[in-house]
């Protein structure tokens, strides 16, 4: 995959070079790619925001840096993908939609620090994207977060250790509790199931578990998603230890 970012903080991308981003582009499985398109303006104070037609408050993106740094990633990659623009009126980002992105050949991110962008700009964007209902200063987080969530999904980028299959929102429910050694810790016992070698069991409860969990925290998933006979049946169990409690 290739991926290319438009921002004129390209340093903010700097430790995106470390972690599993690193590890991908040096192992031949993502090109990535940060233009400061400030290095594309046309006037004399390098200039990339101007005061919004119509008066307001706030500065708003200028096209003119963005469509040239565009063609300039157009004539050293051939094309630009699809092309996300970060914004807070934008679809909410999601494991799906990371799905989706990670079947690309070819992205290109337009972050921006600003109150806004000049509407032309989305032109030459596929997708408008949020991070979520909260405001940030600018979209190079939210760029940066999808490019994580992404590129891990990429065959090959996490090994068969950190396998992506189980993770919470793959699955539709949050994660099982877990334990490590000791067995007891300062008088608090891991659950006797799991020390048990009853695998069937085990299997069991962290089902179990993992329903209870997503019942108390985020029931909003729960009525997404369609459940087996067994998880209706271990809901059911669930839910009357916890009115009973
Ligand atoms: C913050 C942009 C506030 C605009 C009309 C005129 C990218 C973001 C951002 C920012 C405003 C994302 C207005 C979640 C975010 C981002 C900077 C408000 C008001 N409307 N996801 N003035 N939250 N934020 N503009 O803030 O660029 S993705």
């Amino acid at each position: 995959m290739r991926i290319d970012v438009l921002s004129i903080f390209p340093d903010m991308f700097k430790p995106m070079t470390e972690s599993i981003i690193g590890k991908a582009v040096d192992r031949g499985l993502l090109e990535f790619s940060v233009t400061d398109f400030r290095d594309f303006t046309n006037n004399k104070h390098n200039n990339v925001d101007d005061t919004p037609f119509g008066g307001g408050a706030g500065m708003l993106l200028t096209p003119q840096p963005i469509f040239d740094a565009m063609d300039d990633i157009k004539a050293k990659a051939g094309d630009y993908g699809r092309v996300i623009l970060l914004d807070p009126a934008g679809v909410p980002f999601n494991q799906a939609v990371a799905e989706d992105l990670s079947n690309e050949e070819h992205l290109t991110f337009i972050a921006g620090h600003y109150e806004g962008y000049d509407e032309r700009i989305r032109e030459l964007v596929t997708d408008e994207i949020s991070l979520g209902d909260y405001v940030l200063t600018g979209g190079e987080l939210g760029a940066m977060v999808i490019i994580d969530a992404t590129v891990r999904l990429i065959p090959e980028v996490l090994g068969n250790r950190e396998s992506a299959i189980g993770d919470s929102f793959s699955t539709g429910l949050l994660e099982y509790p877990q334990y490590t050694r000791p067995a007891d810790f300062r008088g608090r016992v891991v659950p006797e199931v799991l020390t048990s070698g009853n695998h069937g069991k085990i299997a069991e409860w962290r089902m179990k578990e993992s329903l209870r969990r997503t019942y108390l925290r985020r029931p909003d998933l729960l009525e997404k998603m369609e459940l087996t006979k067994e998880q209706v049946k271990l809901l059911a169990e669930v839910k009357a230890e916890e009115a009973a409690e």
